[in-house]
């Protein structure tokens, strides 16, 4: 464990020192990320209430997490969020009798369940930081710069900006929910953001995923595939 934690330190390390100014500059102009000091990869809540099996099951979401460890290795700055609920929290469809509010789901991501535990085939093992949203009962968050109420921050922004990330290629699940919010904030924290269509899945309910596609593009967000970061 930690002889391959120290390797691919090294070998991101040793990737970022390649990568120079002008190098960045140009794959910025093709639409691609830079991955150095200054990128970070945010793996968008790959935990198992959204895989199948899960008690939120995103079609196919298991698939992500082959994908997610095969890119997770180039990046040296690795964030990952976790939905992060308490019992009766306001997302869920059991705390809700009668007319149901807007957003309701199956109850998921418990704290301490097994459903909220990240995909055991995860593999990114020099991942930083693990940033968790949704834990208090009254507000939801998709996102994981900013909660449901628009108003309360995760911390997450402060912690990219001080660390000198300006850069952030956003995969996980799911596409439509959690990655669009969390990309379409990061684009309005002033980040460059990329997300990684084969490294997403989607729930794709009543066209959320066209919507969510067009309303990243519409802040500047990029849909990039797995052979745009080089
Ligand atoms: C998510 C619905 C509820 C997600 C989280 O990760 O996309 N979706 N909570
Ligand atoms: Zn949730």
């Amino acid at each position: 464990m930690t002889d391959r934690f120290t390797l691919d330190r090294r070998a991101a390390i040793a990737g970022a020192t390649l990568f120079t100014a002008a190098a960045v500059r140009s794959a910025a102009a093709q639409g691609r990320p830079a991955i150095d000091a200054q990128t970070a990869l945010i793996v968008v809540d790959v935990q198992n209430d959204f895989c199948p099996g899960g008690r939120l099951a995103v079609p196919k979401g298991d698939e992500v997490v082959a994908v997610c460890n095969a890119i997770g290795r180039r990046f040296q700055n690795v964030v990952f969020t976790q939905d992060w609920h308490p019992e009766g929290h306001s997302s869920f469809a059991s705390s809700h009798t009668g007319k149901k509010p807007f957003d309701v789901w199956p109850d998921h991501c418990t704290w301490d369940s097994a459903g909220a535990e990240f995909h055991d085939s995860l593999d990114i093992p020099h991942a930083q930081t693990i940033v968790r949203k949704g834990y208090r009962k009254e507000v939801d968050s998709y996102s994981g710069f900013l909660e449901a109420d628009r108003k309360t921050t995760t911390g997450l922004g402060g912690y990219l900006k001080e660390r000198g990330v300006s850069r952030a290629v956003v995969v996980g699940l799911a596409t439509d929910f959690c990655v669009n919010w969390t990309a379409q904030d990061a684009a309005k924290a002033g980040l460059e953001t990329y997300v990684v269509e084969e490294a997403c899945r989607a729930i794709d309910l009543g066209g959320s995923l066209d919507k969510a596609w067009a309303d990243m593009a519409a802040l500047g967000v990029k849909r990039i595939k797995v052979a745009d970061l080089g």
